[in-house]
């Protein structure tokens, strides 16, 4: 078994809808045990940043799905939600990204393939995917740092 944290973000269209329609689809696959989701959130653009604000939000999946199973059935749901890739951290429907995998022995999964990199690049940099990581889980920490003076240092 795993437990999967995805950044879920969408800034065109019904943002919630998307997310919303994802998030059903996702907790009814056979493979997914139990999911939870975060509040979604109203968040500036980062990186790319003419463009519209974001709603984000963090799932928190436990399932038997290995991890380059779990990416094809995130992307047919991106696909589902008509997602064009134009500009790198442009503008999208709907972006699910896998950003921290633990095994069931709590071990933490590191991927760096051509196709997934586990944990996400950019993850702990990232208040709009941090805050809501958070609200799932308080005791949240990476490379010995804590959840909680991560988002201080980030917001300082
Ligand atoms: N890929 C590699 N690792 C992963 C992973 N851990 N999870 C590959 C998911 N996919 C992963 O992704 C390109 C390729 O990354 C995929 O084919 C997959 O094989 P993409 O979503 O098509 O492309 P992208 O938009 O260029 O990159 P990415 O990484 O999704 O963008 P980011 O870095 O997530 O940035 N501001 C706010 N406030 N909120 C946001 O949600 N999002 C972005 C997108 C920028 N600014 C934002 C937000
Ligand atoms: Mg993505």
């Amino acid at each position: 078994m795993y437990t999967y944290y995805i950044s879920v973000g969408s800034n065109i269209g019904n943002r919630r809808q998307f997310i919303e329609r994802a998030y059903a689809a996702l907790s009814i696959h056979h493979e997914v045990h139990s999911i939870a989701s975060s509040s979604i959130i109203e968040t500036e653009p980062w990186g790319y940043t003419d463009q519209n604000g974001f709603l984000n939000a963090v799932w928190y999946v436990n399932c038997t799905l290995e991890p380059h199973e779990l990416l094809d059935v995130l992307q047919s749901l991106e696909c589902v939600a008509q997602r064009k890739r134009e500009i790198h951290w442009g503008p999208r429907t709907l972006d699910l990204d896998i950003i921290y995998a633990v095994v069931d022995s709590g071990i933490c999964v590191y991927i760096n393939d051509e196709r997934l990199v586990i944990p996400h690049p950019y993850f702990w940099d990232r208040l709009f995917v941090l805050e809501p990581l958070m609200e799932l889980d308080k005791e949240f920490t990476y490379n010995g740092e804590s959840i909680c003076d991560r988002i201080q240092t980030l917001k300082t």
